[in-house]
C-alpha cells in the first residue's frame, strides 16, 4: 500500500513535470500584469519557409471575450519574428495588413491576423506586446517551419559586432518592415555603422546598461526619428530561443522610452538600452531606430554570465 502511493505520487509528479516542460516548450508565458488573459497563436496551415504564412493572434480573457486592447507605441498588437540561427528578425503588427488601422471585426472576434515569409526552416518565437487596462504583457510562442533550406547553427563572435542595414521604413504597399537577414550587411551599408558599449562583465539577473552609437560615412549624427513612439526598438533574444524580450531605448540622462515627452529633443548618437538578463547566456541584441526614410537595423552579439 505504502509503495503503491508512493508510486502514485512519484508518477504524478512525473506527469506535472512532463507538462511543465512541454508548456515552456510550446510557448513561454511571461505575461506581466493580465493573469487572466488567454493568448493564443494560430496558424492557418503548417508554416513552411518561403511561402508567406497566415496566421492570428488570439486575445481573449478566460471566459473567451476579446481583450480590450490600448495603444503602445502607435501600434495595438506589436510582434517581433526571430529565428533560431539568431540571423533573422521582423517587427510586424496587424495593423501593417490592414490599411493601417485595427477593424471593428478584429476587435470583437479578439483575433489579429498577421502574415509572413519564414526565410528558413526551423525554430522561430514570435514575441508579442499589447496593453490593456491591466498593464502590458508579453508572451512568447515558439514554433516550427518546416521546408528548407534549415537554418545555420548560432555562430558567436562577440568582437565582430557593427552589424548595421538601412532599409526603407515599412514601404511599398504592405506597410511593414519584412525580416532582415543580419548576415546580409556587410554589403549593404548605406554608410551606417553602430557600435555597442558594453560592461566588461554582464551578469544574470544585474541592470546594465548598453549603448549604440551612430555613425554614418564616419560622422557621428544626432538626427534619428522616434520609430513607433520610441528612440529605439529592442528585441533582447537568447540563443534557443527561451528569452525574448521586446524593449526601447532611452536617451542618455532621460529615463523616458516613450514618445510623448521628447518630440524636441534629439535623438542620437548614442541610445541607451536599459536591460535585465535574466539568464546567463549567448543573446543577440537586435536594434531598430529610424534615421530619415530609413529604419536601421543593429545586431549584436553579447555574453551574459551567471
Ligand atoms: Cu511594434
Amino acid at each position: 500500500m505504502m509503495k503503491n502511493n508512493k508510486m502514485s505520487i512519484i508518477f504524478v509528479l512525473s506527469i506535472l513535470a512532463i507538462l511543465f516542460v512541454t508548456g515552456c516548450a510550446q510557448s513561454n508565458n511571461h505575461t506581466m500584469d493580465n493573469g487572466e488573459a488567454n493568448t493564443k497563436l494560430r496558424f492557418d496551415s503548417a508554416p513552411e519557409a518561403g511561402k508567406t504564412a497566415h496566421f492570428q493572434i488570439v486575445l481573449k480573457d478566460k471566459q473567451g471575450n476579446p481583450l480590450n486592447l490600448q495603444i503602445e507605441h502607435d501600434r495595438f498588437v506589436h510582434a517581433v519574428i526571430v529565428s533560431e540561427d539568431l540571423q533573422s528578425i521582423a517587427h510586424i503588427h496587424p495593423e501593417d495588413f490592414a490599411g493601417g488601422t485595427i477593424s471593428t471585426e478584429m476587435k470583437e472576434s479578439g483575433m489579429y491576423p498577421l502574415q509572413f515569409t519564414f526565410p528558413k526552416a526551423g525554430k522561430y518565437v514570435l514575441a508579442m506586446n499589447i496593453l490593456t487596462q491591466d498593464g502590458e504583457s508579453a508572451r512568447d510562442f515558439i514554433f516550427e517551419v518546416k521546408g528548407s533550406p534549415q537554418m545555420d547553427k548560432v555562430l558567436f563572435d562577440p568582437k565582430k559586432q557593427q552589424i548595421v542595414q538601412g532599409v526603407p521604413e515599412e514601404g511599398g504597399k504592405n506597410r511593414f518592415v519584412k525580416a532582415v537577414d543580419i548576415r546580409q550587411v556587410e554589403t549593404t551599408m548605406d554608410g551606417y555603422m553602430a557600435t555597442l558599449t558594453t560592461p566588461q562583465q554582464i551578469k544574470a539577473g544585474q541592470k546594465v546598461v548598453l549603448t549604440e552609437h551612430f555613425e554614418k560615412d564616419g560622422k557621428q549624427f544626432d538626427k534619428l526619428s522616434t520609430f513607433l513612439g520610441a528612440p529605439m526598438h529592442f528585441a533582447v533574444v537568447k540563443e534557443g530561443l527561451d528569452v525574448a524580450l521586446h524593449t526601447h531605448g532611452t536617451l542618455p540622462n532621460t529615463n523616458s522610452g516613450h514618445g510623448g515627452h521628447m518630440a524636441a529633443q534629439t535623438i542620437g548618437p548614442d541610445i541607451n538600452l536599459e536591460v535585465t538578463f535574466p539568464k546567463a547566456g549567448i543573446y543577440r541584441i537586435f536594434g531598430q531606430a529610424k534615421h530619415e526614410n530609413k529604419i536601421i537595423f543593429t545586431g549584436f552579439m553579447v555574453e551574459v554570465t551567471s
